[in-house]
């Protein structure tokens, strides 16, 4: 198969992608919506690698943390909310293999075959195509997602409409639907199958967040992001619920479907809309719901708040772009961020920091004080990625204009984890891994495993808030704790047993946290780390030889129905 490069458009066929026609069977037009195939923690010719894992954070957060890395899946939300909103029959198939989609297309009639991708996934996006032609030449190609963004991209796959943007109003239209008619929110747990210490985490209905999206896009328009670009750009974002009233309902529906208390909202600058939020706030309060919330913010917008209503917002975690104070992106004016995360975190607001290696303005000689600089907001989680020029967002644009993109790197291979794909002033591509990968041990060497950081969070929230005089507060704190911290304190056991071997100063200070954990924890929770403890430390063990040996997980195959009738 021949390389999809990121300068090159390869397909020998060409897209139809120009005149819009609606479907003439219109809501009566089966559909099938499909991510694109696995697996994915593996190198292959479509486009895997095993860097690049369907995994949050083992992708690009704990990845550096062995057996302590978080792990665990996301649904493809874009297209449940595409099903979600069509009145058509729809199937919405998950992380299939190839063999899977295949089967898909020959056992069923569907007119429409819609397929999401992003830039990585593009060759998979191609030959996905190619088998929709080959399988079922009657049905429609609709692709959607980031993949659209990339230049040329009608020549490089077989696809009848290539949609840039917002999906849901595009295929209601397709359709002959009402596009503006109201977003009706799927009901989505926002994460499964979640592993820490070698064990599974048990799934139980109402133990795992609920996906909220409130809108997509962001109007910051920073100019590497491709979220903000992808819908609009700078000034411009979609919203799907327009106000606090709006997304209360929502809230409240999933409480109860899907028996929840806390919320991860999929919102890339939640906090910058204020009167949203503060309005939600009003409800929180009438209802009495002692929500908890997991939001996107920029610094800048986090600013807008004071640190009590964000605590009685329910905000609990907190994930924030920090970059370099010397880039001058306008969301961190006047943003101390090492106070403000420190703040944050002694308010029991886990953080998550997101660091960009590879501005313009570092070079081998100070990279190393920036890192440092990173690593030293001691956030619970980090985030680092490569300054990458992304198709579709002005940093991309610049970079051609100016001459400074490789052409000869694989699209597989742009994603921010690996190496650049433009020509830096002063750090070679092989320098900008080496820094990447050192940022990510960094900080796993200095701060510790961040299921330690977390805890420690959670432990400073309760601390402070437990007699608040709100109630939901109170509520709020008092569930975690009573839930979790004999199972933070037998993993604190763990830990400390485990970094006795490799650094002792972390050990100790897992050892103190575990103390403070004993004090303010009730007599089942005291008890409970002297049985679970030498259990994790023993699965925390066996995972490490797993890991070593090669072992990767990949997300189960899911296909959900809607409005459906056999044929
Ligand atoms: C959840 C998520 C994941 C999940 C994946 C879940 C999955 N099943 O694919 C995980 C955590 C595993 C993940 C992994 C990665 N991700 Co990711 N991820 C996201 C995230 C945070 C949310 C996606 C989402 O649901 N958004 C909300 C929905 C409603 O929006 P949407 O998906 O864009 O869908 C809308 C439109 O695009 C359109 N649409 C989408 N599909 C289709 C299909 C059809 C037929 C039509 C008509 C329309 C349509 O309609 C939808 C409604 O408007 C986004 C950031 C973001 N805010 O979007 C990044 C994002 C998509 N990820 C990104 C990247 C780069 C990655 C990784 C490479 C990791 C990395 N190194 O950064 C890996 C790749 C993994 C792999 N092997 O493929 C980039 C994509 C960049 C690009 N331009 O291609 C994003 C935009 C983040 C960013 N700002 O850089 N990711
Ligand atoms: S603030 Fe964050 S989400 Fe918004 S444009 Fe900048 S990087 Fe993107």
């Amino acid at each position: 198969m021949e390389l999809l490069t990121s300068g090159v458009a390869t397909s020998p066929h060409s897209a139809h992608s120009g005149t819009f026609e609606k479907h003439p069977k219109g809501s009566q037009a089966r559909i099938l919506l499909s991510s694109v195939f696995g697996p994915y923690a593996q190198d292959d010719e479509f486009g895997s690698r095993s860097i690049n894992p369907m995994e949050l954070y083992h992708n690009q957060v704990t990845r550096a943390q062995g057996s302590f890395s978080l792990r665990m899946f996301h649904r493809s939300w874009g297209i449940m909310m595409i099903q979600a909103n069509v009145s058509a029959p729809c199937a919405v198939l998950d992380f299939p293999t190839r063999d899977d989609f295949a089967r898909q297309l020959t056992n069923n009639h569907y007119d429409v075959v819609g397929i999401t991708g992003i830039i990585v996934n593009v060759a998979k996006v191609r030959e996905m195509c190619r088998m929709t032609r080959e399988l079922s030449p009657h049905s429609v190609i609709v692709v959607g997602g980031h993949v659209a963004a990339i230049p040329g991209i009608e020549k490089m796959i077989d696809a009848d409409y290539i949609v840039k943007g917002e999906g849901i109003s595009w295929m209601r239209r397709y359709l002959g639907e009402d596009e503006h008619a109201p977003i009706r929110h799927p009901a989505i747990v926002s994460g499964m199958r979640t592993r820490i210490m070698g064990i599974r985490l048990p799934e139980r209905k109402g133990a795992t967040a609920a996906t909220i999206i409130p809108s997509v896009g962001c109007p910051m328009g920073c100019n590497f992001c491709t979220t903000s670009a992808f819908f609009g750009g700078k000034g411009k974002f979609v919203n799907f619920f327009e106000t606090g009233d709006e997304l209360y309902d929502v809230m409240s529906r999933m409480e109860d479907e899907l028996k929840v208390k806390s919320f991860f909202v999929m919102d890339e600058n939640f906090l910058l809309h204020r009167e949203r939020a503060m309005r939600l706030l009003d409800r929180m309060k009438e209802g009495h719901k002692s929500w908890a919330l997991s939001v996107f913010a920029s610094a800048n917008a986090i600013r807008k708040y004071t640190m009590q209503e964000l605590v009685e917002l329910g905000v609990s975690w907190l994930w924030m772009g920090l970059e370099s104070p010397k880039a001058g992106y306008s969301k961190l004016q006047g943003s101390d961020t090492r106070q403000l995360t420190r703040e944050l975190r002694e308010h029991g607001i886990r953080v998550q920091g997101s660091t960009i290696i590879g501005l313009e303005h570092h070079t081998p000689e100070n990279i190393m004080a920036e890192i440092e600089h990173a690593v030293s907001h001691d956030t619970d989680f980090h985030q680092f990625m490569l300054y990458t020029p992304v198709p579709g967002t002005p940093l991309y644009q610049q970079m051609k204009e100016e001459g400074r993109l490789l052409g000869d790197v694989d699209y597989a291979d742009v994603h921010g984890q690996f190496k650049f794909n433009f020509k830096h002033a002063a750090i070679s591509r092989d320098e900008s891994k080496r820094f990447l990968d050192w940022a990510f041990w960094r900080d796993f060497q200095l701060n510790g495993p961040s299921l330690y950081r977390i805890s420690r969070t959670l432990l400073a929230g309760w601390t402070r808030y437990k007699d608040s005089p709100d109630a939901r507060v109170r509520e709020r704190f008092a569930r975690e704790m009573g839930r979790l911290s004999g199972v933070y304190s037998s993993a604190l056991w763990a830990m400390e047993h485990q970094f006795r071997k490799v650094d002792r100063n972390v050990s100790e200070k897992i050892r103190a946290l575990r103390h403070e954990f004993r004090q303010e924890s009730g007599i089942l929770s005291r008890m409970l780390p002297a049985v679970l403890g030498p259990i994790l430390l023993w699965t925390t063990r066996r995972e490490d030889k797993r890991l070593a040996r090669g072992k990767t997980y990949e997300p189960p195959t899911i296909l959900e129905r809607t409005n459906w009738v056999e044929a």
